[in-house]
């Protein structure tokens, strides 16, 4: 989604500038662009549609420089992504470039039009620009004009600006949307992403919400919304530069699937002793946190929505606490009730998406027992609300479709069920410790299919929609293979419980409908077998990915995709592998931007 980019230095910044925005790629954008301050102390403005190495040539052609300058990807929310809807957004002398929404643009516009402002743009963001002026005609100090202009804004923003009057200085501001200033050497930068700081600096201050700051090259002050001085010592990312490269694969996607064996290798090293999870991996204390839990409500997104569901499955399987599992964007809106000893647990790999964000800070307002967060990005929003995190450590995921992240919040939501178990059976603790450090060889054998997941997605590529179907935890990742096909396929596909086949799906069925059985070898084969039947009665093609022994009979059309043996709990974690295979290759089949799939974003900052 739309990312923020600045720096003001004692050197040029446009290839800063540039660099940065290229940094924030991979979060999904459809528009680029920057403002430099020039050496007459104007602000000189390039805006492109499209990628970064449009912008990149355009100031190439206009020889533009500066030593000061803000940057940005837009993601369309509020008008098309066309020229003037992209950033920055300049009236009466400031540029600003805005990640979040204006809730209350269209007052402000009708407003400001009153007074005789033209806007340009269908843009909610262009309202703030022109605040800015109007404000700056009632008052000359620019802590003044900053005051009262973010006093009149309603909603979540991440802001940069520069002012002309103020040439070598860079205004931010952020209310629920992140922005961090990174610290470096006669420069300071500003960036809504970790990412783009971590080549200039490691050292770094994030914003809170209704906070502002005034950045200059060597200088940084930050405020509150009273105006009021804030002091704030920085952070060290530990986030290291070599992260987002694509390793010599083709896509990230592609990398990103084939690092989870090492990043689980990893899991078992740092969390886990001989049977038994190393002490509070949730945070100081948090075992003794865990032991007076009776009831978890989880809250994510997308995929991390649905490693909730799975988690669900486990909890309540091997321990007597109640779980609830919910898309954040409904959380966030309905009425709550918080039984006594709820512990609420947000799931995000990224740690910014907006609806989880509101959600959390609901639960914080809550009669929650505590806040857990299960997060890749130490810097993120979602870990620093928390009472207690858990850091996936699954390095950056650049492929919008989550793939690395989904199997490292699956290994920590497994360890969050086994640590909940120990109240209720003692033994069962060994036992899964067992099956999570077989993962590594298990996932050797599984990633052999790949061969076969190839061949299989030929097979799929012309295809217009696809079921998944499992029961018990192989539900969930029927949901999440489903997810990963639509998002890089763009084929329409479902995930169902295998159960409610014939409550609709069903009608769907006919010869040119693929349906993918997940059925690792439990107590559910017999119930997954016969709605497969179902199927097959119905001429569907069936393909069984399952690590029970079974038999084809000849000229029977069912694919069965023998699986490695595995453990019962640990099997959501293996059967998702084949499903990712699957979605890439179809996708390379069909030759979609698998990275950065159409309409997507992989931060989704705004609601
Ligand atoms: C949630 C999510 C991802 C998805 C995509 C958009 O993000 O739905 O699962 O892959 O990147 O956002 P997060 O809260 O887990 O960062």
């Amino acid at each position: 989604m739309c990312g923020i980019f600045g720096a003001a230095s004692s050197s040029h910044v446009h290839k800063d500038l540039i660099e940065g925005l290229s940094k924030l790629e991979y979060r999904g954008y459809d528009s680029a662009g920057l403002t430099l301050i020039s050496k007459s102390n104007k602000i000189k403005r390039l805006r492109c549609t499209g990628k970064v190495v449009a912008l990149k040539k355009l100031l190439a052609t206009n020889n533009l420089m500066g030593n000061c300058g803000i940057a940005h990807t837009r993601w369309a929310t509020h008008g098309v992504p066309n020229l003037k809807n992209s950033h920055p957004h300049n009236y009466g002398g400031f540029s600003i470039v805005h990640n979040g929404i204006i809730e209350n643009f269209e007052e402000i516009k009708t407003f400001l039009s009153k007074k005789s402002h033209k806007f340009s743009s269908d843009t909610d963001s262009e309202v703030i620009a022109h605040l800015l002026e109007y404000f700056s005609k009632k008052h000359s100090k620019l802590s003044d004009i900053l005051l009262n202009t973010f006093k009149k804004l309603k909603g979540s923003f991440a802001l940069g600006i520069v002012y002309e009057k103020d040439p070598d200085k860079i205004i931010v501001a952020s209310n629920g949307s992140p922005l961090l200033i990174g610290m470096g050497k006669n420069a300071n930068y500003i960036s809504s992403d970790i990412n783009a700081l971590i080549s200039k600096t490691k050292k770094y201050i994030s914003l809170d919400d209704n906070e502002f700051g005034i950045i200059t090259k060597d200088k940084i002050e930050l405020f509150n919304v009273k105006g009021k001085r804030i002091k704030r010592s920085a952070s060290v990312t530990k986030q290291n530069t070599n992260a987002i490269s694509k390793n010599g694969y083709k896509h990230f996607m592609q990398k990103e699937i084939f690092e989870q064996k090492d990043i689980i290798t990893r899991v078992i090293k740092d969390k886990l002793g001989t049977s038994k999870i190393l002490p509070n991996i949730f945070g100081p204390k948090s075992d003794s946190m865990l032991k007076s839990i009776k009831h978890v409500h989880f809250v994510a997104c997308g995929t991390s929505y649905n490693a909730s569901l799975v988690a669900k499955y486990w909890i309540e399987e091997v321990s007597d606490i109640m779980c609830t599992a919910e898309i954040a964007s409904e959380y966030r809106y309905r009425t709550i009730n918080v039984p006594k000893d709820t512990l609420f647990v947000a799931i995000s790999q990224s740690g910014e998406t907006a609806d989880t964000i509101y959600s959390l800070k609901k639960a914080k307002q809550s009669k929650y027992r505590s806040i857990l967060s299960i997060c890749n990005v130490a810097e993120s929003t979602i870990t620093r609300l928390s009472d207690y995190s858990y850091l996936m450590q699954a390095g950056p995921e650049v492929s919008v479709a989550s793939t690395k992240a989904f199997t490292s919040q699956l290994i920590a939501l497994l360890l969050l069920a086994t640590t909940l178990s120990r109240a209720s059976d003692s033994k069962l603790e060994s036992k899964i410790i067992n099956q999570i450090k077989s993962l590594p060889r298990i996932l050797s054998k599984t990633f052999e299919l790949e061969k076969k997941m190839q061949l299989i997605a030929k097979q799929f590529k012309n295809k217009n929609h696809t079921l998944f179907l499992g029961r018990g935890a192989s539900y969930p990742i029927a949901l999440e293979a489903a997810l990963k096909l639509k998002e890089i396929s763009y084929i329409h596909a479902e995930g169902y419980a295998a159960g409610e086949l014939k409550h609709g799906p069903l009608a769907l069925v006919d010869k040119n409908m693929p349906v993918v059985g997940l059925m690792p070898d439990n107590n559910l084969v017999t119930q997954v077998l016969s709605n497969l039947a179902e199927v097959k009665a119905r001429q569907g093609l069936v393909y069984i990915f399952t690590n029970k022994k079974m038999k084809l009979k000849k000229n029977d059309k069912t694919n069965i995709i023998s699986m490695p043996a595995c453990g019962h709990y640990i099997a959501p974690l293996v059967y998702v592998i084949p499903m990712q295979l699957l979605s890439y290759y179809v996708a390379i089949n069909k030759k979609t931007n698998i990275d950065q799939p159409r309409n997507l974003a992989k931060s989704v900052t705004v609601e």
